[in-house]
Order: C-alpha cells, then sequence, then structure tokens
C-alpha cells in the first residue's frame, strides 16, 4: 500500500476495551501500534454518553481495570464523567497517548497479501500485520421510526449523542424508552422540568441500589495507603460478582430470590393503577436488569406521567398517544437504546478472498470464543460476539481477551506463522456449546424481547461462568487455528 504508515497492530477504538489492548501491547513490549479512535477522545461510551444522570449501575471498585485500582471513587456508583476522567487517566499513566489517534475513523480494511490496508474516512492509510477490532457494543444509537419524529420543531436529542447546552429546566419533556438510559435521565430531569411524560414500550423489572451513595474520603485514603487493600477489594467484588452469571444462566433458588426483590421493590409504588402499568410480563432478570435508587419515587412526582398507551405519531409541537391524546412537548428525549450487533459494522471489512463482514455475518453474528472469524486472518475483536453483557465483569473479558491476542502476536514475532485464523469446525463446536448452554438462561426462558436477541432470535450473549471464561481464553489452541507460514 504506497504511502501507508507501517505498523505491527491497528486496533480500532480507543475505548474500555481499546485501551484494555493497548496497555497489554505495552507490557509485553510491543511498541509499534496505533490506535484509531472516530471521537475526540478515548473513553469509548463515557465520551459518547453525557446525559444527566448518567451513572454506571457496576460498583466502582469493580468496573475498572485490574492493573489500574482506583481507590478514591467519589460515589459507590460513580458517575460518567468520573469514568471518563478515569480511562483518560489510565492511557495517559500507561503511556498510550503517542499511540492514540482521536477524530480518526476506519472506513475500511482489507486483508491483502498476508497484512491489513486500512483506510481512514481523512484518507489516511495505514498497514498492518494484526487488526484488533475494538469498536464496542453500545456505539450505534438507534432511532425509532415514529411517525412526524423528522417534524418535530424543538429539540430531539438521543441519550447518546446528548447536546450539553440543551436547557431542560422548565420545559416540558417527552423521554421514549425504559431502559437503564431512559431510567436514569428521568431520575435526573424530573426535578428541574416542567412535567415529563415518561413514554414506555414495555416496563421493566427494577433492582433497588443505592446509587446516591457518596464515598468517605477515608475510605479512598485507608483504600490507597493500606498496601494490597483496593487490590484485595477487587478480587473480592470480582469473586462476588460470579452471583450475575450464576442467577441469569442457572436456574436456582438464587435466582427466585433475586427476581423476588424486584418484584417487591415495585411494592413502593403504592397507586395500583400506575403499579400495573409498571409491571412487565415477563420475568426479572430477562432483559439487561435496571437498577435505580430512586425511580418508583420519582415516576410518582406530580410533574412526572408515565404513559403506556403507545406513540401513534408526533406533531411539530406534540406527542399523539394510540388513544388520541395529543400532550404539549418542548423537548424530546431518544432514551431509545442502540443497534447492538452492527460491532465494527458500517466499516468495510474485507477478509480473505474478498468475503465481506456482512456476507459472513448474514445470519448474525457469530465468532470464534468472542474474538476470532473464520476467513479473516490475523484479525481479533475485543468484546466481539457473545460477550458477556452484564454477567460477567467487561473489564476482565477485555484484559483476558487482550492477554490472549498478544499471546498470537508474540508467536507471530517469533516467526512461527504469518498468518492465523480459527478454523469453521472449532467454531462451530463454540456456536453449538452457546446454543446449549443459552437454553436454562433467563435471557432465553423469560419471555421478553431484548437487545441482546439478534433478528434470527438467537441471543448474542455469554452463557457461562468467569472461569469457563478464563479457561477458553488463557491460551490459545492450536488445534483450533488455520496457520500459514510464508
Ligand atoms: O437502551 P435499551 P438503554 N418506541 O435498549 C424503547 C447499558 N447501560 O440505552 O423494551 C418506543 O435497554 C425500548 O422499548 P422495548 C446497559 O447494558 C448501562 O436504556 O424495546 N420505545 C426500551 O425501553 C443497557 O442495557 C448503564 O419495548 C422504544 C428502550 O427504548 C444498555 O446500555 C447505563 C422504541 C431502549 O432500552 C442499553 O440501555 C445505561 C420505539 N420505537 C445504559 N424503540 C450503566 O449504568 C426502542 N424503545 C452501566
Amino acid at each position: 500500500m504506497i504511502g501507508a504508515t507501517e505498523v505491527h497492530a491497528v486496533i480500532i477504538g480507543a475505548g474500555m476495551s481499546g485501551i484494555a489492548m493497548g496497555v497489554a501491547l505495552k507490557k509485553a513490549g510491543i511498541d509499534d501500534f496505533v490506535i484509531l479512535e472516530k471521537g475526540s477522545d478515548v473513553g469509548g461510551v463515557w465520551h459518547w454518553n453525557r446525559y444527566p444522570g448518567l451513572t454506571c449501575d457496576v460498583p466502582s471498585h469493580l468496573y475498572q481495570y485490574s492493573f489500574a485500582p482506583k481507590p478514591n471513587w467519589s460515589r459507590l456508583f460513580a458517575p460518567g464523567t468520573e469514568i471518563q476522567a478515569y480511562h483518560r487517566q489510565v492511557a495517559d499513566d500507561h503511556g498510550l497517548g503517542p499511540h492514540i489517534v482521536t477524530g480518526t475513523e476506519v472506513v475500511s480494511a482489507v486483508f491483502r497479501a498476508g497484512g491489513w490496508d486500512v483506510a481512514t474516512a481523512a484518507g489516511d492509510r495505514y498497514r498492518c500485520d494484526f487488526l484488533v477490532a475494538a469498536t464496542g457494543v453500545l456505539h450505534h444509537p438507534a432511532v425509532p421510526e415514529i411517525e412526524g419524529l423528522d417534524s418535530f420543531a424543538g429539540p430531539v436529542v438521543h441519550t447518546a449523542r446528548w447536546d450539553e447546552g440543551l436547557d431542560t429546566d422548565g420545559k416540558r419533556i417527552a423521554v421514549i424508552g425504559t431502559g437503564s438510559t431512559g431510567v436514569q435521565v428521568v431520575g435526573a430531569l424530573q426535578p428541574r422540568a416542567r412535567t415529563v411524560a415518561h413514554f414506555t414500550r414495555t416496563p421493566q423489572w427494577i433492582l433497588w441500589g443505592p446509587m446516591g451513595l457518596t464515598q468517605p474520603k477515608l475510605v479512598g485514603e485507608l483504600l490507597a495507603r493500606v498496601p494490597y487493600a483496593e487490590r484485595l477489594l477487587y478480587r473480592v467484588l470480582l469473586q462476588a460478582s460470579g452471583i450475575l452469571a450464576d442467577i441469569t444462566t442457572t436456574p436456582s433458588w438464587r435466582r427466585s430470590l433475586a427476581q423476588s426483590l424486584a418484584r417487591m421493590h415495585l411494592l413502593r409504588v403504592r397507586d395500583r393503577a400506575l403499579r400495573r402499568k409498571l409491571t412487565p410480563d415477563y420475568e426479572p432478570l430477562c432483559k439487561r436488569q435496571v437498577v435505580s435508587g430512586n425511580y418508583y419515587s420519582v415516576v410518582q412526582k406530580h410533574n412526572v406521567e408515565l404513559v403506556d398507551s403507545g406513540i401513534a405519531r408526533i406533531t411539530p409541537t406534540s406527542v399523539i398517544t394510540a388513544d388520541g391524546v395529543e400532550r404539549e412537548i418542548d423537548i424530546v428525549v431518544l432514551a431509545t437504546g442502540f443497534a447492538a450487533h452492527n460491532y465494527m459494522r458500517p466499516m468495510t471489512l474485507v477478509g480473505r478472498d474478498g468475503l465481506t463482514i456482512d456476507d459472513a455475518w448474514a445470519k448474525g453474528p457469530r465468532g470464534y470464543r468472542m474474538t476470532a472469524i473464520p476467513r479473516f486472518p490475523n484479525f481479533f475483536t475485543m468484546l466481539g460476539p457473545n460477550s458477556p453483557i452484564g454477567s460477567v465483569s467487561l473489564q476482565f473479558t477485555a484484559e483476558l481477551t487482550a492477554a490472549y491476542i498478544v499471546q498470537i502476536m508474540q508467536c507471530f514475532r517469533r516467526g512461527e506463522f504469518t498468518e492465523i485464523e480459527p478454523t469453521q469446525a472449532a467454531t462451530d463446536e463454540f456456536n453449538e456449546q452457546v446454543r446449549e448452554a443459552i437454553e436454562p438462561t433467563i435471557w432465553h426462558t423469560g419471555g421478553c424481547n431484548s437487545w441482546y436477541q439478534n433478528e434470527d432470535g438467537t441471543i448474542d450473549l455469554w452463557p457461562f461462568d468467569r472461569k469457563t471464561m478464563a479457561t477458553m481464553l488463557a491460551t490459545p489452541d492450536d488445534r483450533h487455528f488455520h496457520f500459514t507460514r510464508s
């Protein structure tokens, strides 16, 4: 590729998993890589999402890298801005700055003559031995097709592309969507809005969590000063988080108990008609579990209305529901989630013999152990198909995957092969194991629709526990790969 910058590896995306990959490369002494990032900063979802109320519903002492413990989180569940600052700090502390090129969208990557030709929207070109897609799952905002949405005269904002200049005080706000985001944004907008109409298509079960609980400064100081205290806390939380994989993947009394907690929480809503509207017709834990400390009290405030009659259309000034009721509105907030199964698309990705990722994934995203795809040599995904959203720590998963990929790169650098790709047989075997293991999970049996589902109804999640993941990604199994030596 004439005029291309030649590097050993190109990583696409400087979000949580791209940073983990970069740090793993640095630790292995591999310096010859770039991280190409579309946004103006690192952090991925924590860079793009800036909506009011953005909080992580995973405890912060777990929602961090094992190699970068932060003792002094401000809250038990840190706000988005603090998590974003943490990612920037980790990237700086680990010397990733010179490797990261922000404002650079990769538009195509083509495998040719034993390596990858990568092109960016600005016309820059890279040639690399290895390509790693760390492009995230929740990246492409899903904009609903609602009649008249385009005609709305006021601001229409998707939560994942929040306009920080938007003045919501004293406004009549329509919030569409009741996932983790919708619940958080309604809670944050309610106190200063004139009215909030929360449009719900499917109610969600909500587990109570002390989302606003601050961490006393003393705790942070103790964790920083006592040797190994922060690392120990992380290990304890990681171990304890095994309960999530347990209750979601295996029917047991523990699952029933967690489900009862969600049902009991709903009893905080005294008004029976409102409680009925808030009661899902599927089992708790089936969708990505929503956690909130205040939603049920917020939704009972005088200026909040839960609307479940379905949106018929939007006019320049109002939302009209299927029952014919018209509500005058100043701002429409779309908390309608993401096109989660796009992964690295819409970029053009072409593997061996001209095979495009769209053709390879015509029946939905499938890969080998979350990270490799047959006929896409020297290509790996971080948090690829079947990644454990909501059941195993994503940082743990990313670090494990990065270490696995680095092992493969080191074999390449020792001259053991020039091209590597997973066999179709190993990939099929993995997907068959997933298919079987998904059967008893609550995502499959719980009777809901969720963004976990592919178009064909299969569930794009990790149906095993953390130990199984650690075993599967400990060392690459030579029998599962084709190697080319040239
Ligand atoms: O998106 P969602 P989200 N008309 O897809 C509704 C992570 N996260 O942004 O259920 C009307 O969950 C849709 O309705 P339905 C977390 O993994 C983490 O809230 O399809 N409504 C649903 O209610 C989470 O799971 C944190 O019937 C429409 C909502 O929009 C993931 O992000 C915080 C509609 C979408 O819910 C996504 O959450 C926030 C339409 N046409 C998010 N289309 C943490 O704290 C869609 N909806 C870590």
